[in-house]
């Protein structure tokens, strides 16, 4: 037996060794240029095992329930619950040489969430907003559209525009976050009892909703079967790319910007391989094409020359002066409040 199972183990070693040489990537949906991810392995011998969330809940759950993964990509918001709760580990800057492209004023941003920024890489950031199919959306609403999150959170507005889709993203700190500063309050700042009303409100919505989901307004948007959809930029910038006249409008109110981080989980099996991943995505023209493909803005402030001309100065994607003036943070909940959100929005989503 033992002279029969030598040659297998023998042939077997190499394989066993490719096998070791693998990381688990947990990403948002359309949140990467896939040519980076092969050209990646390609160069390292590295296999990724790339795999999409669609929601902040979504990766959360994944991450306290202790999955092997290597490198996931929180928002800055969700750092200070995932640190305290010992979720990540301390990145090692020695193993992240490019981490010297990073843009300073994002990384004193993350500063606030992380401090000396220990455990997350600003990744991708951008603004929430309204993707707008103008001329189905005036057709339906039967005018000029004001520039405001009346469109969605006026019931009389939204059910003009229900005719031609309304949809929301499925991302309850961001919209309590821009409904309450709709009406002049602060998410962060708010009681239980204010949350709850928020729901209420939320619900007399939904009869105009066509869904509330973070990956299905993408296709539709760009098939020009929604007309108004609550979204983060870089998704409703691609559907202008394809075609749709889509424009992407941070509303007069003001509204929420997020900045999303690689981070190692303290579950990662291989801490290693997941340095080398981020730091080959922190190279300045890595970065680029990443937000080329995706078209939302980079963390990285040296990828900013390597854009295209027609896309460092196109419009929307990275906000101009006046848009920044009305965007603030997501902030973090205090943990009562994170309970109170859980259950409006669980019940929000369930339409009761
Ligand atoms: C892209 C998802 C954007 C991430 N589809 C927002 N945090």
């Amino acid at each position: 037996m033992p002279r029969l199972l030598a040659p297998l183990l023998l042939a077997l070693l190499p394989t066993l060794a490719q096998a070791e040489d693998l990381i688990r990537v947990y990403n948002w949906n359309d949140y990467i240029a896939p040519q980076v991810l092969k050209d990646f392995e390609q160069h390292t011998g590295i296999r990724v095992d790339y795999r999409t969330f669609s929601s902040a809940e979504e990766l959360e759950q994944a991450l306290a329930g202790g999955e092997p993964i290597d490198v996931a990509v929180p928002s800055h918001n969700a750092l200070p619950r995932l640190i305290s709760s010992g979720r990540l580990q301390p990145l090692d800057f020695k193993l992240l040489p490019n981490r010297k492209h990073l843009d300073k004023q994002l990384l004193s941003k993350v500063a606030a969430s992380d401090p000396n920024n220990r455990h997350a890489v600003p990744y991708l950031w951008g603004a929430v907003g309204l993707a707008v199919n103008t001329p189905q959306a005036e057709k339906a609403f039967g005018g000029p559209l004001p520039q405001s999150w009346s469109l969605l959170f006026d019931p009389e507005q939204s059910a003009r525009l229900s005719q031609c889709g309304v949809s929301l993203l499925d991302a309850p700190d961001e919209t309590l976050a821009v409904l309450l500063n709709y009406q002049g309050r602060s998410l962060a700042r708010s009681a239980p009892s204010r949350l709850k009303r928020s729901g209420d409100l939320l619900a007399a919505l939904r009869p105009n909703l066509r869904y509330i989901d973070s990956q299905r307004y993408i296709a539709d948007l760009n098939a020009g079967k929604l007309c108004v959809a609550m979204a983060w930029v870089g998704d409703a910038l691609n559907a202008a790319a394809a075609g749709q006249p889509v424009n992407f409008m941070v509303p007069q109110e003001g509204s929420v910007l997020f900045i999303d981080n690689l981070v190692i989980p303290a579950s990662a099996h291989r801490a290693d391989l997941a340095h080398r991943f981020i730091d080959y995505l922190l190279q300045p023209q890595i970065a680029a094409r990443i937000t080329s493909e995706t078209l939302y803005p980079s963390g990285n402030a040296d990828a900013r020359q390597y854009l295209d001309e027609a896309l460092r100065n196109q419009p929307g994607l990275y906000p101009d002066k006046d848009t920044k003036r009305r965007l603030f943070p997501l902030e973090a909940l205090p943990e009562k409040l994170g309970v109170t959100r859980d259950q409006v929005w669980a019940a929000f989503r369930a339409g009761k």
